[in-house]
């Protein structure tokens, strides 16, 4: 039977739609790997728990799981990013699915609860959010070995698991996918580079000439301003890190501190990771520009400070979906995208099915990894093994039909040697 929880079941053959548009993009997890998952069947008897966003192409990660026999669970990873349509079909296909568009925070840790409650033996978290919930609410999961490992989407989850690590805390063995190569030199570089459209889907902006101001400059940041200097914007980057203000000043463009760039930036989006970006300050808020539009890319909404933002308007009116017109006490406006959630996944439907595909692959070959290796794994940090990620790698070219060179016995033996020299 299957449990379930979403906002309208008669959506379904518009999700079904959804899905059968990312799979026909995604042919490494939807196709190669779900196909032998399907013969070989490695995930028999695994309970999987997913807290991501609920997509058409976590739909798709979630059919391939099930393919190797897993029973899956999914909850949202943030209260805005649902798409209503698929979780009704997904519902449809025997996938257990507690997720819909607009959660209040209670409901969206209840959503976390039911998966919870079906006592899952994987967990692959977007954010962290239910592997913290496992480690405060659910201990005996963690105890009595139920939960075998954990997998985690984002760089926002990792940081918060590395904290977890060094303070020894964390009672799970724990896979950082995000850090894979396969996964954030694509997913988190084109597809948020790409999310530059959902601030032009949410206004109706045109880029080119404007001072588009990008904080931080990590694999996500950079992507967003490589993408907003192509359509003809002037960037600004911000950044803490010296080497990584170092990269954005040799790649071109202007790099100052956030309360100098403020006051002539035209578009401001976030995605550092980090809270309070702009300083909630009335001189900071005082300093944008009318009609300055701010949006944020990263997991949590505190980059941007929404809940300040909001404490200061003398005005909020929506002006169109998950958009909305902000007017602070000198009547000046601007213009918060996605309630300062993940525009990237709140205004447009998520990054594209094409670059979810190598992430979505690694997640399913790390699920076999973990059940092939229960046995040694044990709790902490452990990074995704090289030969899952070059594999990953390999299918992706190969399913674009693109052939590399292989090094010759030696060539192998040189760059793996240091007897050969001048
Ligand atoms: N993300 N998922 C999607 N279409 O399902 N789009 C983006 C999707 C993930 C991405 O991997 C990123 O690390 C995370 O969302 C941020 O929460």
């Amino acid at each position: 039977m299957v449990n379930y929880k979403v906002a309208d079941e008669n959506l379904t053959d518009q999700g079904k739609e959804a899905l059968y548009i990312a799979e026909s993009k995604m042919p490494v997890t939807a196709k190669v790997i779900r196909e032998r998952f399907q013969k070989k069947k490695p995930l028999n008897g695994i309970i999987v728990a997913g807290c991501l966003h609920i997509t058409k192409e976590t739909g798709n990660l979630a059919r391939t799981l099930k393919a190797g026999g897993a029973e899956v669970y999914l909850c949202g990873s943030n209260p805005l990013s649902t798409q209503d349509d698929v979780a009704a079909a997904l519902v449809q296909e025997d996938i257990n699915v507690f997720a819909w568009h607009g959660n209040t925070d209670e409901e969206f840790y209840w959503c976390i609860r039911q998966c919870l409650d079906a006592k899952p033996n994987i967990l692959i978290d977007d954010g962290a959010d239910m592997i913290v919930t496992a480690h405060h609410e659910y201990e005996d999961l963690i105890k009595s070995g139920t939960i075998i490992a954990c997998q985690e989407e984002t760089t926002t989850g990792v940081k918060r698991f590395k904290a977890m690590d060094k303070q020894g805390v964390l009672k799970v063995p724990l896979f950082p996918v995000n850090d894979a190569r396969c996964k954030n030199q694509f997913d988190n570089e084109l597809g948020t580079g790409q999310g530059i459209v959902s601030a032009i889907y949410g206004m109706h902006v045109l880029f080119a000439g404007k001072n588009v101001v990008i904080a931080g400059y990590g694999h996500c940041s950079s992507g967003m301003a490589l993408r907003a200097r192509g359509l003809g914007a002037n960037v600004i980057v911000t950044e803490v890190d010296p080497i990584k203000a170092l990269q954005a000043k040799f790649a071109g463009y202007q790099v100052m501190p956030i309360e100098k760039a403020l006051a002539n930036a035209d578009i401001i989006l976030t995605a550092t990771g980090c809270k309070h970006v702009i300083s909630p300050t009335k001189e900071n808020f005082n300093a944008l520009k009318d009609g300055v539009i701010l949006g944020n890319l990263g997991h949590f909404d505190i980059e941007v400070p929404t809940k300040e933002i909001y404490e200061y308007a003398k005005e909020i009116k929506p002006i169109r979906q998950n958009v909305e017109e902000i007017t602070f006490p000198d009547g000046k406006r601007i213009y918060l995208l996605a309630k300062g959630r993940l525009a990237n996944l709140v205004l447009s439907e998520g990054h594209p099915a094409e670059v979810m595909d190598m992430s979505f692959a690694l997640q399913s070959l790390m699920s076999e990894y973990i059940v092939k290796n229960k046995e040694q794994l044990k709790p902490g940090m452990v990074d995704v093994p090289v030969e899952i990620d070059d594999r990953v790698g390999f299918l992706k070219l190969q399913s674009m039909g693109v052939e590399i060179d292989k090094l010759t016995k030696e060539q192998y033996n040189y760059i793996h040697g240091y007897e050969e020299g001048t």
